[in-house]
């Protein structure tokens, strides 16, 4: 089989590539053993994921799905109970880590857009009875993944805060899009990270650097943090050349976010165009579309479009995800259009 014309690869923001400035940076890394809390580049990378969340202390881990780990772990004691959304990443897709290595139950909620409704998880809050798991951590999801990059707001977020308060459950966010959902709502991170305990954010995601990401919360459990990623075999030596591409991901990828969300935009007003297809408009740089035609199922459309060079996701049996990065652009976009277009008709 020949190689296909070009490659359009809308899979993840997961796939862009470390800039140039990244490489720069990682290959004139100061480094030491991190390990020994030695490693400069590591610790700068901490304290700035902690500064811009407005969090007293960071750590750095080696993908999203360790840092939600390591926060469960740290937030919780096996035999407790977890509340999340149902469709959130850690319950469908971190390989069911928290019941395996953190012992803890998952209560899922269905939310409206990502959204929980504070009513629901107050109710699924376990009383004192001899017959209940405690609750032991309330799990929200920014932006939400299979919602479509959906936004929670201040105000979503501050109504679970207030619960999470009253009923002394700490609060964890898996930001893994956090700075996409600040970019969405026009407000600094922080003001997010502000209403939970603890965050977790991707530095390899649409910030472009090649691995990493950040939890970052108060000091003594960031503390406790470090001691369960040493546990879990994520004490990492002298990764300050990765932590190198993390800092040029915080200082100067933040801000080109809302081009992948025009990005978004645009591919999405040309997908609407195409009979046969529903499609999700995005809040972010993600967007769903559901298949109408019953002569398409999702993996016969990828396979299809694969052969054009054109890359999404399955999402469901009738739903395909696109997302935008750094390394697509309207060429690839329209270029996507035309080729779904020509198949589809
Ligand atoms: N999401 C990936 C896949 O795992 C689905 C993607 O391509 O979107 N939280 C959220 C909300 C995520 O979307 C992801 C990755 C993670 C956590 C986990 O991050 P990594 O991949 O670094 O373990």
């Amino acid at each position: 089989m020949g190689q296909p014309p070009r490659i359009a690869d809308f899979r993840s923001d997961t796939v862009t590539k470390p800039t140039q400035e990244m490489r720069r940076a990682m290959y004139e890394a100061k480094v030491g053993d991190d390990v020994y809390g030695e490693d400069p580049s590591v610790n700068r990378l901490e304290e700035l994921g902690a500064q811009l969340l407005g969090k007293e202390a960071g750590l750095f881990v080696t993908s999203g799905t360790q840092g939600n780990l390591i926060s469960i772990l740290t937030h919780t004691v096996p035999g407790q109970e977890i509340i999340l959304e149902s469709e959130s990443h850690v319950f469908y897709y971190e390989v069911g880590s928290a019941a395996l290595i953190g012992g803890v139950q998952t209560r899922t909620i269905p939310g409206e857009k990502g959204v929980l409704d504070p009513d629901k998880v107050e109710a699924a809050i376990r009383t004192d009875d001899i017959h209940f798991p405690a609750t032991g951590l309330i799990l929200l999801e920014n932006t939400h993944n299979r919602a479509g990059g959906a936004v929670l707001s201040i105000a979503d977020m501050t109504a679970l805060s207030a619960i999470s308060k009253r009923y002394c459950i700490p609060l964890h966010l898996d930001g893994a899009r956090i700075f996409n959902a600040a970019a969405a709502l026009g407000i600094e991170a922080k003001q997010l990270a502000s209403q939970v305990d603890s965050v977790m954010f991707c530095l390899s995601k649409g910030l472009c650097a090649p691995v990493g990401s950040l939890i970052v919360g108060k000091k003594d459990w960031i503390e406790r943090a470090r001691k369960w990623r040493k546990r879990l075999g994520g004490g990492m030596r002298q990764a300050g050349i990765l932590a190198a591409a993390g800092i040029i991901a915080l200082e100067q990828m933040i801000e080109r976010l809302p081009e992948d969300h025009d990005l978004a935009q645009y591919l999405a007003t040309g997908l609407a165009e195409i009979p046969g297809l529903d499609v999700v408009f995005p809040e972010t740089n993600i967007i769903l579309i559901h298949l109408k035609d019953k002569n398409w199922t999702a993996p016969k459309l990828l396979e299809r479009l694969a052969k054009e060079g054109v890359l999404a996701t399955e999402f469901s049996p009738t739903t395909i995800r696109f997302v935008t990065h750094k390394d697509v652009n309207q060429e690839a976009a329209d270029y996507a259009l035309s080729v779904i277009k020509s198949i589809l008709s």
